[in-house]
């Protein structure tokens, strides 16, 4: 079974990821890995954090000689800020006053945790809440992102939607020559400067804006995932990853919500016979049918509400005092979507990772190589 864990808060000294299940003889390398976390960082709107880190990925498990051995994988991810930080995040004898977070915010876990978990400092909630997980997590989901990558999947991310501003529809061959160049990841120039706009805009105002990113993998095998459990649909686990993003709010796959407002006869996707074998007309589905896959791309939406931090805060209520205050402003970004695409498509790939792995699987590459053929 493949599987990951992540580890670490924000400020703390590192963020850990253990993945385990992978087969052994695959090539796998910090750089690799590294390039992915780079893409997390870039995006015009992120904050200052953004300045201090250089994500790099330390493999301390797991790999030897550049191939992957089959046992628990360990990547180690330092965080720069955390000189800036030991005296108040120390496991041991810590300054707890220091940076104390009495006021939540809405839209964050602070309330729910405090509630939750009895904390009376807020900070030992957000310090895991944060987005800064998502670091370890792109870095663990890269791992199977490799193994799908090595059986020729590919998987693209755009972002089409910031705050008001919606991109205009591109073909897969556009987004790949125009989305990794853009500031945003969006490749519709002309909606690119806009959202930039309303982003500074945002800024201006102390506000945050959030969107919506799409990812389409492609060369798909057919039959990954499967009809016959709740919990062996495809479609519903790749939801789930989704979903677990942090700030992640709806999910589509497909056509999504826009199939519920059209008959049948404008939704499903024909089938024809060619020289090659079926073909269908269209791909509403979006590369998912009854938790499969029907080997059309698979076409993932997903909407990032705007970051819960405002440096205009909104109205709350002092833990200790019970009286109104403004909620607690902690650094943060304006808008962080392209950050969320790459977050995105590294957990839909690691989710086909282990799908692929429950129907191609073996303990090495040499044994899949040998079941898995196109
Ligand atoms: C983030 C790191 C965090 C935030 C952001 C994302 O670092 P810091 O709190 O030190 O600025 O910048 O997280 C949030 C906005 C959030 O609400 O959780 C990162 O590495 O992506």
């Amino acid at each position: 079974m493949l599987r990951y864990l992540t580890a670490g808060e924000s400020h703390g000294p590192a963020l850990t990821a253990i993945v385990e299940g992978m087969p052994a003889g695959l090539d796998l390398s910090a750089e690799y890995i590294n390039q992915q976390l780079a893409r997390r960082q870039h995006g015009y709107g992120r904050g200052g954090r953004m300045k201090i880190e250089t994500d790099k990925a330390e493999l301390l498990s797991g790999v030897r000689g550049g191939k992957t051995l089959a046992g628990p994988i360990t990547i180690q991810i330092r965080n720069k800020d955390w000189e800036n930080w030991s005296a108040i995040m120390a496991a041991g004898e810590a300054d707890l006053k220091s940076r104390r977070v009495s006021v939540p915010r809405p839209g964050h876990g602070d309330l729910v945790g405090h509630i939750k978990y009895g904390h009376q400092d807020l900070r030992n909630i957000l310090e895991r809440a944060s987005a800064r997980e998502t670091a370890a997590r792109v870095a663990a989901c890269t791992v199977g992102r490799r193994l799908i990558e090595h059986y020729g999947m590919e998987i693209n991310s755009h972002v089409i939607q910031i705050g008001s501003v919606r991109a205009a529809d591109c073909s897969l061959d556009n987004i790949k020559a125009r989305a990794p160049k853009s500031s945003l990841f969006c490749a519709d120039p002309e909606a690119e400067a806009l959202m930039i706009k309303e982003i500074d805009q945002a800024k201006e105002k102390g506000d945050s804006l959030g969107g919506i990113f799409e990812i389409i993998i492609s060369n798909v095998p057919v039959g990954l995932g499967s009809h016959v459990h709740w919990d062996r649909k495809l479609d519903g686990r790749i939801a789930g990853a989704l979903m677990s993003v942090q700030a992640i709010k709806g999910v589509e796959i497909g056509l999504g919500f826009a199939a519920a407002g059209l008959p049948g006869s404008k939704v499903h996707d024909e089938i024809f016979m060619e020289d090659a074998g079926f073909k269908r007309g269209s791909n509403n589905a979006g590369g998912l049918e009854a938790g499969m896959t029907n080997g059309q791309n698979l076409v993932v939406r997903a909407a990032m509400k705007p970051i819960a931090t405002l440096y205009s805060p909104l109205r709350s209520v002092h833990l200790e005092s019970g009286l109104e205050a403004q909620a607690a402003i902690e650094r943060s970004d304006i808008c962080a979507v392209p950050a969320a695409a790459v977050v995105g498509e590294a957990v839909a790939a690691f989710e086909l990772a282990i799908a692929f792995m429950e129907k191609f699987g073996g303990d090495s590459i040499a044994e899949i190589d040998k079941r898995f053929q196109r």
